[in-house]
Order: C-alpha cells, then sequence, then structure tokens
C-alpha cells in the first residue's frame, strides 16, 4: 500500500509534535511496511513546511549516514540529508537541558560554508572544494523521534535525519588556508575529559567534500540546489555518544580547532 498523498501531511504533523513535546513515536514503517525513501522526502518536506509556517528559518543543511561507523551503528545503508533551523542553534560554548530533548546523541563533523553555488547534478568533489568559502568544527546533537532512536531509511528521513541541535566552533577557517587536505584531519569527540571516539575526515565518504557533492547532486534531482553563504554539516566522522546530565563536550579537529557545549539537567 503506498502512501495516499494527504497522508504526508499527517505524518509531518506527527514528527512536529514528537519534537515539540519530546515524547517518542513508533515507526512510520510500522504503519505503512512499504513507504518508499521518495516518499519518505515527501514527508520530510511537509514537515520543512510546517516548521516554516511556524515561523522558523532554515539556516543549513545536513547529512547524515556518511561514514561505516554510523551507517554501522545505525544499520543503515545510504547516506541522507535534511536541514537545520534557527532553533537548532547552541552558541560554542553554550547550555543545552536535557529536558529539551528526548534521547539525545552527538556527533563531531566538520561544516562547510560555500561560497558560490553548486547546482548538480554531477557536482564533484573537486567543485565543491572549489565553491567552499570556509570549513569549521562541528558538533551535532541528533534526536530521533523514533521510540529506541531505531528506524529505517525512510523513517529517519521523514524524521528530518533525527535534527535536533547544532554547534559550529568559533573560527572559521578559509579553506584555501589548509595544510591538511580535510580527509587526513584528525577529529576527536571528548565528554568530560575523557576521549569517547575519533577518526578522519577521510571516513565521510573518503573526503568530506564527497558529502556535500552528493548533497547537491540529492538535490539537484528535486530542483534544489545550494547557494553561496550555505552551511553544510557532512555527516559524523565517528559513531554518535548519547548525552547525559552533567557532559561537557569538547569537539577537537585538526587544524579547524575545538567546539563545546555542556548539557545540564
Ligand atoms: C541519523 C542522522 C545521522 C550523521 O551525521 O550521520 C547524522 C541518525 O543517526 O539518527 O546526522
Ligand atoms: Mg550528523
Amino acid at each position: 500500500m503506498a502512501v495516499k498523498v494527504r497522508h504526508y501531511r499527517k505524518f509531518a504533523e506527527l514528527l512536529n509534535e514528537a519534537e515539540y513535546e519530546k515524547r517518542e513515536i513508533t515507526r512510520i514503517t510500522e504503519d505503512i511496511l512499504d513507504l518508499s525513501v521518495e516518499e519518505s522526502y515527501k514527508i520530510q518536506k511537509e514537515l520543512i513546511k510546517i516548521k516554516i509556517n511556524s515561523g522558523h528559518r532554515i539556516i543549513g543543511s545536513k547529512m547524515g549516514l556518511t561514514s561505516q561507523a554510523k551507517m554501522t551503528q545505525m544499520n543503515v545503508k545510504e547516506p541522507i540529508y535534511g536541514y537545520l533551523f534557527d532553533y537548532m542553534f547552541v552558541p560554542n560554548g553554550g547550555v543545552v537541558h536535557l529536558s529539551e530533548f528526548i534521547h539525545p546523541k552527538v556527533e563531531v563533523e566538520i561544516a562547510f560554508i560555500l561560497g558560490e553555488d553548486l547546482e548538480g547534478p554531477n557536482v564533484t568533489r573537486t567543485q565543491v572544494l572549489s565553491a567552499t568559502k570556509y570549513v569549521a568544527p562541528a558538533l551535532e546533537i541528533i534526536d530521533s523521534r523514533y521510540k529506541d532512536f531505531k528506524f529505517t531509511l525512510p523513517d529517519v528521513v521523514a524524521d528530518n535525519a533525527s535534527s535536533s541541535r547544532v554547534v559550529i566552533g568559533s573560527t572559521l577557517t578559509p579553506i584555501h588556508t589548509l595544510k591538511i587536505d580535510l580527509d587526513l584531519i584528525g577529529a576527536a569527540l571528548y565528554v568530560n575529559g575523557e576521549l569517547k571516539a575519533c577518526g578522519a575526515g577521510a571516513a565521510v565518504l573518503n573526503h568530506p567534500a564527497n558529502s556535500a557533492a552528493v548533497l547537491a547532486n540529492m538535490l539537484a534531482r528535486k530542483g534544489e540546489s545550494l547557494k553561496a553563504g550555505d552551511m553544510i554539516l557532512t555527516g559524523g566522522i565517528t559513531e554518535a555518544i548519547n548525552l547525559t546530565a552533567g557532559d561537557t563536550v569538547i569537539g577537537q579537529l585538526d587544524q579547524l580547532g575545538d567546539v563545546s557545549f555542556s548539557v545540564k539537567e
């Protein structure tokens, strides 16, 4: 049974309410067993419309499930994208409260800020690198609206790729000043001074610029494109780490610097 068009809105409303009320819901694919990825992006689109209609503004986009560590952790095999909104922004060194979330996790990522438009199809990593103005260290807080943080690919697409909060480091590094290429950049994630996960930029589709290229090419299939000034999160380099009250989280990336936040009750 395919999803009837009128149902996209219903599932989008359910996901939005779950985020707003911080309450888990059952997976859409428990209701609609054969929900396709294409249909799930239509639900995501309705969800984005609901947020825009309630006065929120898009501040960037994100790729998800771009590393083997993330794909293995979530048992999902294809990259996905979603959108970041103004209410998700947490200043570097800021505080979040556990009460804002259902079951949050954190990931260390590399963010790109474009200096030129990027329009697919066939965008390459080289084109991404020449269109990028700055790169920055980022921490993404993801918070699936689904019970026990478990989902299939279409479920997580519909849920705006689990987007919840984003922290960007205070230093934006002009990409042409990098002395080591982004695939060789080391990334370490510390919680309360303890190393929880580490990896290198290459974990993200061999090079984080490939992730932005995949995004541009996925958007092109929908007649959309990336614009100068856009921020893109390229995806978790390592597996995501659960957050608890009292945590101070620091992401450290070679050349790009640090990014941090803390979690209170
Ligand atoms: C989906 C979002 C994944 C990433 O960086 O891989 C993501 C999830 O794992 O809940 O943001
Ligand atoms: Mg992420």
